[in-house]
Formats: structure tokens, sequence, C-alpha cells
């Protein structure tokens, strides 16, 4: 009888080590970014004396393994991208529309997930900021293709 009883018992935990619910994963709560690409005529002042075709924000702060939710603001009439290969990033940017006499912004929206931590370039690869700016915003920088702070920035992942 006690060996019966105590095989029911048994029997009776694994039934509930199997009715237990999993531990939860732990909620991550993506990071929300807004960017605005302004066109030449309203864009960033630059070393050629003019103003050029600006990301603004240009550089990011992300955290390894947080979803940033990345919403892309297109002011100006032309395409632009994000490409930046060590973050798996490599989004066009819709232009802007006109309206009559206006200008109607046109929102892209991606999301990135950093794998890992470090400093990861990107760059506008889609040429742009013609006409009197003669594309300066493309222009080899310090640091390679395209302006740092106009046509390329930094994702900083921590
Ligand atoms: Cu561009």
């Amino acid at each position: 009888m006690r060996k019966v009883l105590l095989m029911a018992g048994v029997c009776a935990l694994g039934a509930l080590a199997y009715t237990l619910p999993a531990a939860a994963a732990p909620v991550v709560t993506p990071e929300h970014l807004t960017v605005y690409i302004l066109p030449g005529r309203q864009g960033l002042p630059a070393p050629n004396g003019h103003r050029n075709d600006s990301y603004v924000p240009s550089s990011f702060v992300l955290k390894k393994g947080v979803p940033a939710v990345i919403r892309v603001i297109n002011y100006d009439d032309g395409l632009h991208s994000m490409y930046a290969p060590g973050l798996g990033v490599n989004t066009i940017m819709m232009p802007g529309k006109h309206v009559g006499a206006t200008l109607q912004p046109t929102t892209t929206t991606f999301t990135v997930t950093p794998t890992k931590t470090g400093l990861f370039r990107w760059q506008c690869t889609i040429p742009c900021d013609g006409g009197i700016n003669e594309h300066w915003a493309m222009s080899a920088g310090f640091d390679g293709h395209s302006q740092v702070g106009y046509m390329a920035g930094f994702f900083v992942v921590r």
C-alpha cells in the first residue's frame, strides 16, 4: 500500500511539474527614435558655404538587444538612404511629395535590433545634395563615404 501511495505521489508531482507555467520571457520595450531629413535650402550650414541635405540628428545611441524603431521623416523631394552594413541596416527613405506649393514629408519606419555593442558608421548611398551643393554631402569625409553630420553618421550601441 505504501508503494502505491508513493507512486501516486510521484505521479502527482510529475503532473504538477508539467502544469506549471514556463518562466515568462523578459519584456523588452522598443526604443523609438525620430529623424528628419532636411533639404539643402533648410539643411545644416557646412564648410562649403551652403546649407546641405542633412539628417537631423545623424548619430544615435542604441542598446544591444533592444529593438530601435527609427522613424525618418523626409522633407526633401529626393530619395535618401541609411546604409550601415555592420548593423544590417539598408533602408531607402522615400521622398516628400509636392502638393500644390508645399512639400508634404514622407515617413519611412524601420526597426533595428543590435546584436553587438560598438560603433557602427552609416551613410546615404543615393546620390543627393545636388544643384548648387554639387553633392558635397556625398563627398568623402574624414572617415569615409559622405560627410558625417549631413549624409553619414554613427550608431553607438551600448
Ligand atoms: Cu542622401
